[in-house]
Order: C-alpha cells, then sequence, then structure tokens
C-alpha cells in the first residue's frame, strides 16, 4: 500500500551511523525526484541546499526567497523519501521571532534537521566573491537558544559558522563553536572555500570531538570518504554535486536534439519513460484504483 512518508529521524540516522563509526553521507538536492534518486543511490540524508532550491527558480543564493518556499521545497522532498532531509536555513530569515517560527513550521513539516549560519541578514552564498559579514556572536547564541527552546520534538540543531569564509582565522571559528555548542546546538558545520582541506583538519584537531562536526567538501572535493571518516567528521555534505550534474545533463541533452535534428541518438544514453514511472511508484497509484 502507498504510504506518506514517516519523517525520518535525523538524530536517530546519525547515532545508529556513529555507533558504528560511520560518516553520514548527505547529498544536495532541490526537489522530490533529486532526493529519491540520491537516496536510491544510497544516501543517508538529503540536503534542501540553499543555493540548489534558489537555482531551481534561476535566482541568486541571496536571501531572496522566503522561509515558506524553502520550507516547501524541503517538505516536498521529506514526503517522497524515507531518509532524513537536513534542511538548509540560512540565518534563520530573521531575528529571534523568525527562527522560532521557522522551528514551528519545519518540525510541522516533518523536517528533523536543520542548519542556521551565522551571516548577517541578507545572506550572499559562500562561494561569491562578496561581503561575509558574520552576526555579533552573542546574537546568534540567542537564535540559537530561541530554536532550541521552540522545538516540540527532537528537531536536530547544526550550528554553522562561516568564520574561515569571511577570513576571521581559525580561532574564531573555534570560539563561535564553542559558543554555538554551549547555546544548545546539537553539531557544527565547519565551513571552507579552500582548494585543499588543511584548514579543516586543522579545525578536527584542534576542536577534538566537542561536538559532532559537518563538512562541505565543495572546493576540496578530493578529499576521500575513508580520509574523513578516520578524522572524526560526523557528517559529510556533498552540496551542489546533483544540480551541477543537471546542469551539464540538460545543456547536452537539448543541444544534442538540435544539432542532430531528431532524439532518436538519446535513446540508451538518458533514462526511459519506464524508470520514469518507477520513480513516480506508478504501480502502487494504480493499485489504488482497484483496492
Ligand atoms: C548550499 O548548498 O546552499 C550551502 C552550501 O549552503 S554552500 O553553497 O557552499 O554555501
Ligand atoms: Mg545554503
Amino acid at each position: 500500500m502507498l504510504k506518506a512518508s514517516r519523517y525520518p529521524s535525523f538524530r536517530a540516522m546519525l547515532s545508529a551511523r556513529r555507533a558504528n563509526q560511520e560518516v553520514v553521507r548527505v547529498a544536495g538536492a532541490h526537489d522530490a525526484i533529486g532526493g529519491r534518486l540520491a537516496q536510491e543511490a544510497g544516501f543517508d540524508g538529503i540536503w534542501a541546499s540553499s543555493l540548489e532550491i534558489s537555482a531551481a527558480r534561476c535566482l541568486p543564493d541571496a536571501s531572496i526567497l522566503t522561509m515558506t518556499e524553502y520550507l516547501e521545497a524541503a517538505a516536498r522532498t521529506q514526503r517522497a523519501i524515507g531518509i532524513p532531509v537536513l534542511a538548509d536555513v540560512d540565518t534563520g530569515y530573521g531575528n529571534n521571532l523568525n527562527v522560532a517560527h521557522m522551528v514551528h513550521e519545519y518540525e510541522a513539516a516533518g523536517i528533523t534537521a536543520i542548519c542556521m549560519e551565522d551571516k548577517q541578514f541578507p545572506k550572499m552564498n559562500s562561494f561569491v566573491d562578496a561581503d561575509h559579514t558574520l552576526q555579533d556572536v552573542e546574537a546568534v547564541c540567542s537564535k540559537i537558544r530561541v530554536a532550541k527552546n521552540a522545538q516540540h520534538d527532537d528537531m536536530f540543531f547544526i550550528a554553522r559558522t562561516e568564520a574561515l569564509i569571511d577570513g576571521l582565522g581559525m580561532d574564531e571559528a573555534l570560539n563561535r563553536c564553542a559558543a554555538y555548542t554551549a547555546a544548545g546546538a546539537d553539531a557544527v558545520l565547519i565551513h571552507s572555500k579552500a582548494s585543499t582541506n588543511n584548514e579543516i583538519v586543522d579545525f578536527l584537531g584542534k576542536w577534538s570531538g566537542r561536538a559532532p562536526v559537518v563538512v562541505v567538501p565543495t572546493t576540496y572535493p578530493d578529499w576521500h570518504i575513508g580520509d574523513i571518516t578516520r578524522h572524526g567528521v560526523a557528517a559529510v555534505i556533498y552540496a551542489n554535486q546533483g544540480l551541477r550534474a543537471t546542469v551539464t545533463a540538460l545543456k547536452s541533452t537539448y543541444a544534442a536534439i538540435l544539432r542532430s535534428g531528431h532524439a532518436a541518438d538519446l535513446e540508451g544514453k538518458v533514462a526511459t519513460v519506464a524508470e520514469i514511472f518507477e520513480l513516480q511508484r506508478l504501480l502502487a497509484w494504480q493499485q489504488l484504483e482497484s483496492a
């Protein structure tokens, strides 16, 4: 029988993986079909990426979409899959009041993990050459306390520092992560735009396991999962490779049709219509007619 997803717990999944000394592997997606494909590939969770969700609407990742629009995208994905969505909630969409409302709304939609960053609102994507000024540390801690008090269920809260993105140095990154966990964050995300993992490895050594650490190896993509695991990372987010692969595939597919004047050359290279039906769980839906 076709059932709606039961909103799997990110915290329970992470605990199970850590008990086995495994790192949680999370893939970025902006819609349900991307989430389902990542789950079928074997990922543990889905990153409802602000970059992907904005880009899917041809908009910059710059606090332009509203909380409701980000939530709708995350919730649609969560409803379609059996692994937890980790929602990228940018800066929390405003002040303490907005953060409390955000937690209520995300929980009500069945999202069991959120990640909030410490940049000022409005923020700009971390890889853009732009102003990445951080909010005052105490203001971020206040938002974290509000978020943790606002939750009814067991929302897993990841505090993300952009200290290295903003060029503030390792001590600032460490101090902020310590303050955020003292304020109640369940884990920290240390972001970097360096082309090697050196500063992340440095951070991990100095942090020495005070709380679970999440990493996003976008600009240092050659960091192998085995070594990530050995360094004690709790979760790794492959934040935007799915979107970038989609762009490459669509560009070459559309160009090929126009170049050849037909679509025959694509057969065997693109998914069959039957595969699309399978992703839609069409058979289960059709069985409803005779239930
Ligand atoms: C996202 O995927 O939206 C992120 C990660 O926040 S990054 O694009 O690296 O900022
Ligand atoms: Mg983002």
